[in-house]
């Protein structure tokens, strides 16, 4: 949880003083689900490229009553436990002419670029309109491929889909939904917006609400499977679940199949991303799980799931485990310190040096990397510091933030939040797979910031 969710917290919960314990005891062990707790993510859309898997969220604002969302943030990971923040490499000012709503997007990888279509409100019109932008790294940074809508009919999440032939799609829609062919160049389309026929057979019946009969209210999420395929997407608001529908062409005829994942988790909305990484399928979806976290407070969470041998989608919970990591993480090479399992209390900024760095460390603060392979063992570790503050301690520790002790490294004071230097300190212990704790000590404010470490044997 970060500091300003913390202050935050701490002010609302004089009248739920109990339950708000564990939240803002620093220390407090946990899982690993939602994947980002130092800022509330939203609309997960991952991207597998290059042996990793790509994160693209929004981003709720702290203390939003409504969707107060003004940038798209990217994480990425190897192993789907540790997740690098890789910042925020698009915002509203990407699009000169959008004012609000930087809503639920997709990311979608072609010639090697990388085509982010979003939903934002134009400004002239007041509708929303489908943006589309591009940059040349799955991080950014990204540049309005046009400078205007692609399309505009005032409905919102586009998600792409290219066919095994080459032709992409995009179908975006709510209270409707639509598809258009995109050519080629992946910012350009061909033939009219088409809308997809909302009947029960394709899209399953609700009931009450004679202005939308269909349980289809947003967030479609299209691929395909073994020469079928499927359109995950938000069921029924509010609150909504996740079901899908299958089809034996992109255009249709859909066939309404069922839930993929119930009504859960203290937000009214949900948001559907799936992807195969290295042999498993992963289920990305959003929820209020973080402390103080809701509907406007949601946070991108993940599980792995297989599918039934007849190609159906078995029912998904929602976890705290989140999915298993894949293989181990390497502590002998550069590791980046906003790559992290779990992190408490502090935030991330942009470094000096290029990336992210972790920033605003307040005693007892911890990050949490899962699965470190030490081997034989470790004898030093290295990390990159900077501290306009107090300067302090980073505890090394095995298996809890209260943990086996095998190293402190104490950080001096450089005299600047972006002056770096690198801090080194003996390390005795450190053996086999492990989850590392970085435990942070020293005496009042903030101590310092660290951007990368690494361990020597
Ligand atoms: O995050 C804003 C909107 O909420 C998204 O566009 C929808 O899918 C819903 O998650």
């Amino acid at each position: 949880m970060s500091t300003h969710l913390r202050r935050r917290l701490a002010a609302v919960c004089w009248s739920a003083i109990l339950v708000c314990i564990a939240a803002l005891v620093p220390g407090t062990a946990r899982a690993d689900n939602p994947i980002v707790q130092h800022l509330y993510t939203a609309d997960p859309a991952p991207l597998v490229y290059n042996g990793r898997v790509y994160l693209y969220t929004g981003h709720d604002e702290d203390g939003a009553t409504y969707f107060d969302m003004r940038e798209w943030r990217v994480f990425s990971s190897s192993d789907m436990v540790n997740w690098t923040d890789h910042g925020t490499p698009m915002n509203l000012d990407t699009f000169a002419w959008a004012d609000e709503n930087a809503w639920a997007g997709h990311v979608a990888q072609r010639g090697g670029k990388f085509y982010w279509y979003v939903p934002v409100r134009n400004a002239a019109t007041g509708r929303m309109a489908i943006g589309v932008a591009v940059a040349d790294s799955p991080t950014g940074p990204f540049r309005d491929a046009l400078g205007r809508p692609l399309v505009e009919n005032g409905e919102i999440d586009p998600a792409i889909f290219i066919d095994d032939n080459g032709q992409a799609y995009m179908y975006w829609g709510n209270p409707n939904l639509w598809y258009v062919r995109l050519n080629t160049d992946m910012i350009s389309f061909s033939g009219a917006p088409t809308q997809i026929p909302l009947t029960t057979a394709g899209f399953g019946t609700r009931t009450g609400n004679p202005s939308r009969p269909t349980l289809y209210e947003e967030a479609p999420w299209v691929y395909k499977r073994n020469g079928q395929y499927y359109m995950i997407f938000a069921a029924e608001c509010c609150s909504e679940f996740i079901a899908y529908s299958t089809a034996p062409s992109p255009t249709g005829p859909w066939t309404y199949r069922g839930t993929v994942m119930p009504r859960q988790g203290s937000s009214f909305t949900n948001h559907p991303g799936i992807v195969d990484f290295n042999g498993s399928s992963y289920f990305f979806y959003h929820n209020g799980a973080l402390p103080g976290g809701g509907g406007f407070a949601r946070s991108v969470a993940v599980e792995r799931f297989s599918y039934n041998a007849n190609g159906t989608i078995p029912t998904i919970n929602m976890t705290t485990a989140g999915a298993p990591q894949v293989g181990t993480l390497n502590p002998y090479t550069r590791q980046e310190a906003e790559t992290i399992a779990w992190g408490s209390g502090i935030e991330t900024e942009p470094a000096s040096e290029g990336g992210m760095n972790v920033g605003w460390i307040q005693n007892g603060d911890y990050i949490k990397v899962k699965g470190v392979a030490f081997g034989s063992g470790a004898s030093s570790f290295t990390a990159r510091v900077a501290s306009a503050g107090a300067g302090g301690s980073i505890e090394l520790r095995l298996g809890g933030p209260n943990g086996t002790l095998v190293g402190t490294c104490a950080v001096p004071v450089t005299g600047g939040w972006q002056t770096w230097t690198t801090a080194t300190c003996p390390v005795s212990g450190a053996a086999g797979t492990q989850d590392l704790y970085l435990r942070f000590t020293g005496g009042g404010g903030y101590l310092f910031n660290v951007n990368w470490w690494r361990f020597a044997t």
